[in-house]
C-alpha cells in the first residue's frame, strides 16, 4: 500500500485524538501542586519518560537509553545501509511550565510512526524518534545535554558542571540511564535527517492565521553568570555612605544589561534579546545589608556580530554599573555559547511542498527560541516545523495548541518523512 488521499489539512493516518491523548496524560504527569512541570534528572521527568517508553514500544519500536541519556525509540526500516531518519524533542520541562513545548515533538514523532503502521507503509531508512535530555536550561547550568552529547558537543569539562546537593552533571546522567564514561566527542555518522515539531512560542502564526511555520534560523543563545560582591553589614546600624551594598550594584547591572539589549533589538540589525531570568541573594536577609548577588543572563542573537557586540559590553562596560554603586562584579562566567543555526534549505524545501500538497498554509521565520536542533543541524541535514500556540505563550501553564494544528503540524512531518525516504 502506498500513498494515500490527502484530507486537506491533514492526511488519514495521523490520528488527531490519539495523539492529543497522550499529550494530556503526559500533561498529568507533574509534580504535586505545581502545573505541567518534570524537570529533567528529577522522578516526576522519569515517570513521564516511562510512559513515553511504553508508548513507543506499543508503537512496535525498540527502545533504549543512549550514553548521553536520550530516550530512542527506533522502527528498523528494509535498507539497513540507508541510514537513520531523526525525529526529536524533548520531555523535560521549565518550572510550571506548559503541556507541549517539547513534548508535543516527541508525541508528533510517535504519532508518525504509529500512523507509517497504519498507512502500511514500511519505511527504507531506519526511524529513530527522540526524546533529548535536559533540553531546558537545567539545574546543572546547561540546557540540550542529550543532544550536545549525541552530537559530540557535549565537553568533558561540562560532565563536572554540579547542580542540587552537589551533584555531578555526570552522576545525574548516569541516574537517568545514560553512561558518560562511553560519551565521546565523535559524532553519529547514520544520521541522515533530523526533524522537529515545536510550538511556535511566539505569535506570528497566530497573527498571520498560518497553519504551520518552516524554521530558516535559529538564534544563538549565549548564558553568562555574574557575581556581585559587596559586604554583609547591619542594616541598621551601617550608614548608607559607609555601606558596600551587592544589590544596589547588581540592580545597575541589570538595568544596563536591560538597556544594551533594547539598544540592540531597536537597531535592526537582527533579533535580540536579553533576560535576567535568574537572580539569587545573600544572605538575603532583611536586616542584612546584601553581600553577593548572583545573576544568569540568557541572551539570543540572530547573528555572531550582534551577539558579539553585546559581549563586549558585557565585558567593557557593565563592571563600572557596580563599580559606580562601591561594589565588584568578581565574576564573569560563559556558562554556554552556541552559534545561531541555519536549518537546511533543501529539506525547508521539503516540508514547503508538503503543506503546500496538504493545503497548510506555511511561512519560512526564525525561532527566537532555542531547541535541541541546533545541534543536530551540525551532524545532518535538520529541519523544523512550527504549529501555532495560542496568544504566544509559553514556558507558563496557559501554553496551549490545538488538537488540529498539532496534527496539521503531524501530518506534515509524515509526509516530509515519506520524501526524505524516497530520496
Ligand atoms: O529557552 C529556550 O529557548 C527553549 O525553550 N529551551
Ligand atoms: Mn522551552
Ligand atoms: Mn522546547
Amino acid at each position: 500500500m502506498d500513498s494515500f488521499p490527502l484530507l486537506a489539512k491533514g492526511n488519514k493516518a495521523v490520528n488527531q485524538d490519539r495523539l492529543w491523548d497522550d499529550l494530556m496524560a503526559l500533561g498529568n504527569i507533574t509534580e504535586p501542586g505545581m502545573p505541567y512541570t518534570r524537570r529533567s534528572f528529577s522522578e516526576m521527568f522519569l515517570k513521564g519518560r516511562d510512559y513515553l517508553r511504553h508508548a513507543f514500544e506499543k508503537a512496535g519500536m525498540t527502545t533504549n537509553v543512549d550514553e548521553n541519556g536520550n530516550l530512542i525509540g527506533r522502527l528498523e526500516g528494509t535498507d539497513p545501509d540507508a541510514g537513520v531518519l531523526m525525529i526529536g524533542s524533548h520531555s523535560d520541562t521549565v518550572p510550571s511550565g506548559g503541556r507541549f513545548d517539547g513534548v508535543a515533538g516527541v508525541v508528533a514523532g510517535l504519532e508518525v510512526v504509529r500512523a507509517l503502521y497504519d498507512a502500511g507503509v514500511t519505511p527504507r531508512h531506519t526511524i529513530e524518534i527522540v526524546d533529548c535530555l535536559a533540553e531546558e536550561m537545567s539545574e546543572f547550568g546547561l540546557s540540550c545535554v542529550g543532544s550536545r552529547g549525541m552530537t559530540g558537543h557535549l565537553q568533558p569539562a561540562m560532565l563536572d558542571y554540579t547542580g542540587p546537593k552537589d551533584e555531578s552533571l555526570r552522576s545525574a546522567i548516569t541516574r537517568m540511564g545514560g553512561d558518560p564514561d562511553v560519551i565521546s566527542q565523535e559524532t553519529r555518522d547514520d544520521i541522515k535527517g533530523y526533524l522537529e515539531l515545536h510550538i511556535e512560542q511566539g505569535r506570528v502564526l497566530e497573527s498571520e492565521e498560518l497553519d504551520v511555520g518552516i524554521v530558516t534560523t535559529i538564534v544563538g543563545i549565549t548564558r553568562i553568570e555574574i557575581i556581585v560582591t559587596g559586604l554583609p553589614d547591619h542594616a541598621g546600624t551601617t550608614p548608607m555612605h559607609l555601606r558596600k551594598d551587592a544589590l544596589s550594584g547588581a540592580i545597575e547591572v541589570v538595568a544596563g544589561i536591560r538597556d544594551k539589549a533594547k539598544e540592540l533589538s531597536d537597531a535592526g540589525e537582527g533579533y535580540f534579546v536579553a533576560t535576567t531570568g535568574e537572580f539569587y541573594l545573600e544572605p538575603n536577609a532583611a536586616n542584612v545589608v546584601p553581600s553577593q548577588v548572583k545573576l544568569v543572563i540568557d541572551t539570543r542573537a540572530q547573528t555572531r556580530e550582534l551577539m558579539e557586540t553585546f559581549l563586549t559590553f558585557v565585558r567593557e562596560e557593565m563592571p563600572a554599573l557596580a563599580m559606580a554603586q562601591g561594589v565588584e562584579v568578581s565574576e564573569t562566567k560563559i556558562l554556554s555559547d552556541s552559534l545561531h543555526t541555519e536549518c537546511d534549505e533543501g529539506l525547508g524545501n521539503l516540508l514547503l511542498e508538503a503543506a503546500n500538497e496538504l493545503g497548510l498554509t506555511s511561512k519560512k521565520m526564525t525561532s527566537g527560541a532555542g531547541h535541541d536542533a541546533v545541534f543536530f543541524s551540525r551532524i545532518a541535514p535538520t529541519a523544523m516545523v512550527f504549529v501555532p500556540c495560542r496568544g504566544g505563550r509559553s514556558h507558563c501553564p496557559e501554553e496551549w495548541s490545538e488538537p488540529a494544528q498539532l496534527a496539521a503540524g503531524t501530518a506534515l512531518l509524515f509526509e516530509t518523512l515519506r520524501k526524505m525516504d524516497a530520496r
